[in-house]
């Protein structure tokens, strides 16, 4: 068994988490991961507070186990999201894409642990200053909005530069990257790309038919015009976008209008035309649907044996 001071920290019975999908994690996925030893967690995305708190609701009857949620700092929403949190007593907020530390004052108070993911050392730094109890380092192998270092740099650089505990993320989709991911000093992981196909994931099945069949070099990284690369599978939308990125009598309005709700057609209709499907450069591992309980034995039983024969080079 697989056990680090996380497991403790969230009062959980694998030191692992859940991406926070936006248009993917809802209560259904957070609860499963969450009843399958690991902590779930809803995505706020780009949701209203009314939206969150049905969901929250939804996860407390479907799970007795400590869930989370997730903010995304460039959501219109993010204030009253933020004050919901509190308000509904959620142990564990991990945020993205921004800097939470206006918030952070308050949700300490609140007694909620926070999480933030981080792209580089300087941020990382300075939500440990705001009072965050661990850092996510994310590296750009990830799906959806990306920072620039891989997670085999980020980690251990990270690891260096703060005191709190380090999760990593990025790339992770087996044992292989939890044991990976110890070894570069993290006492946890996330994991987004292979919930993607948990059988509770409610996503449309062309999405996870489209993460199934993956090669390693079907996602492709766009966006970076407007300062916030996103990655996700190819296709005709990603084709159609990096075109108009290097096209330059394409303004930035025009750009983020072309993207603009092409999250939520990719993961509620499935269409491979409009939709942007996120996904990380470990797709081409997933190859099955199962249960979220199940992906999370498999994972931590592959780490176990590979940790457990890790000395086998040693003289
Ligand atoms: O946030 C994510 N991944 C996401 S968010 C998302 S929704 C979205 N839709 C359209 C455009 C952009 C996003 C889809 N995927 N991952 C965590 C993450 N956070 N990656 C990078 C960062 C990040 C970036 C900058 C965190 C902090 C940060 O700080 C900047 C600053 O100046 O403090």
């Amino acid at each position: 068994m697989i056990q680090t001071p996380l497991c403790s920290l969230l009062g959980i019975e694998y030191p692992i988490l859940q991406g926070g999908m936006a248009w993917v994690a809802d209560a259904s996925l957070a609860s499963a991961v969450s009843n399958g030893g690991g902590l779930g967690l809803i995505s706020a995305m780009n949701a209203s507070a009314d939206w969150l708190r049905e969901e929250i609701h939804k996860a407390k009857t479907l799970t007795d186990k400590p869930f989370g949620v997730n903010i995304m700092l460039m959501s219109p929403h993010a204030k009253e999201v933020a004050k919901l949190v509190v308000e509904e007593k959620v142990p564990v907020v991990t945020t993205g894409a921004g800097n939470p530390s206006k918030y952070m004052e308050a949700w300490n108070t609140a007694g909620i642990k926070v999480m933030p993911v981080v792209p580089s050392t300087a941020i990382a730094r300075r939500v440990e200053r705001a009072g965050a109890v661990a850092v996510i380092a994310e590296g750009c192998e990830s799906g959806g909005h990306i920072g620039e270092l891989t997670t085999m740099t980020l980690v251990p650089q990270v690891c260096d530069a703060v005191k709190i505990p380090v999760i990593a993320a990025g790339g992770i989709g087996d044992g292989r990257g939890i044991a990976a991911a110890f070894m570069l000093g993290a006492v946890g992981v996330q994991v987004g790309t292979r919930f993607l196909v948990a059988k509770e994931c409610n996503i449309h099945q062309n999405y996870k038919n489209k993460v199934l069949h993956a090669r390693d070099i079907d996602t492709i990284a766009t966006g970076r015009r407007l300062g916030h690369p996103v990655r996700a599978l190819k296709t005709s939308f990603t084709r159609e976008f990096a075109r108009m990125e290097y096209d330059a009598s394409v303004s930035n309005e025009e750009l983020e209008r072309f993207g603009t709700g092409a999250l939520r057609l990719a993961a509620q209709e499935g269409d491979e035309k409009h939709g942007s499907f996120l996904a990380g450069q470990i797709a081409a591992l997933v190859t099955c649907e199962q249960p979220a309980a199940e992906i999370i034995r498999e994972m931590f039983g592959q780490a176990e044996s590979i940790l457990g024969g890790a000395t086998k080079w040693i003289r």
